[in-house]
């Protein structure tokens, strides 16, 4: 019995819903802890605490944090009046030097008992575990429509026989894969140019793609990003490194609020907050 009746069991109208608004998503991500280890956290030592991230999460720009099921068992419930959560379902460690692959480390069920409104599920097509992490990822999605919680692909390709993860045609292969296999959202890493992204836009029919926020880069440079991405057709960002390695977390915030939800330019966002800094 499917949770919204009357509706297609694929890309349910409303369901991603509890994490974007306006339609846009600004997704903080801090699963960081597992997939690169503490050593993300030497940029601003006292992100390692994860209250120091939830407690930015609470940024009026921020729809949704996603976290790992440790972090959100042990502090989801000091915030959840304040955060809406989005639960990263499975996760790698770096230390793991096989074929690209991800543990499923909560189920649904769990996700949804600590609060969960939506979940997360790293996809890499083309690895050779790509047939398992499909069956895992149809499971986990089927579950989310039983409790009407909205599903984010992180749509990776990668693995052995995959020369270029973030060409034109990868990236939207990428989305488009977050369609086939029934995502809300596919964050995918941008690949390069505006038209480039907007052909990922537009191999996702009516999903909502968002950009992955990458390695930390200058202010300037990272809003010039989003906006391109946001022009092309992007429904948001979801976004880690670029907002929790910099002093001012908040700041940043504010421009990206500016940009994804105001539509403001690159000089309206860095006017709109006095802790962005223009490039030289
Ligand atoms: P960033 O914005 O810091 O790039 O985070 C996005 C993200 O998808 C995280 O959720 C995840 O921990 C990380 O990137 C994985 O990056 P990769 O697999 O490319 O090392």
């Amino acid at each position: 019995m499917w949770y919204f009746a009357g509706t297609s069991t694929h890309m349910i109208p409303g369901a991603d819903d509890a994490i974007t608004r306006d339609g846009k998503a600004l997704i903080l991500a801090y699963d960081h802890g597992l997939e690169h280890g503490p050593v993300d956290f030497e940029p601003v030592p006292a992100t390692t605490d994860p209250s120091t991230v939830f407690d930015v999460g609470t940024h009026d720009a921020v729809t949704a944090v996603a976290v790992q099921k440790g972090v959100a068992e042990a502090y989801y419930p000091s915030y959840e009046d304040d955060v809406t959560l989005l639960a990263k379902l499975n996760g790698t460690s770096n230390l793991w030097m096989g074929e690209p692959d991800s543990a499923v480390n909560w189920s649904v069920d769990y996700a949804a008992d600590i609060g969960a409104d939506a979940i997360g599920f790293t996809f890499y097509g083309g690895s050779n575990h790509e047939v398992e992490m499909a069956e895992e990822f149809r499971q986990a999605q089927e579950q989310a429509r039983e409790h009407g919680m909205g599903v984010v692909m992180w749509s990776y390709p990668r693995g052995q026989g995959l020369k270029d993860d973030t060409s034109p045609d990868t990236i939207a292969y990428a989305s488009r894969l977050g369609l086939e296999l029934g995502a809300d959202i596919a964050k995918v890493k941008y690949p390069g140019s505006a038209d480039a992204m907007d052909w990922a836009v537009q191999s996702a029919g009516d999903m909502k793609v968002v950009m992955s926020g990458g390695s930390k880069t200058s202010d300037e440079a990272f809003l010039s990003t989003v906006r391109e991405a946001m022009d092309a057709g992007a429904s948001g960002l979801a976004v880690g490194r670029n907002v929790f390695q910099r002093e001012n977390p908040e700041a940043i915030l504010d421009g990206l609020e500016a940009v994804i939800f105001e539509d403001a330019s690159v000089e309206e966002a860095l006017a709109a907050s006095a802790g962005l800094e223009a490039s030289d």
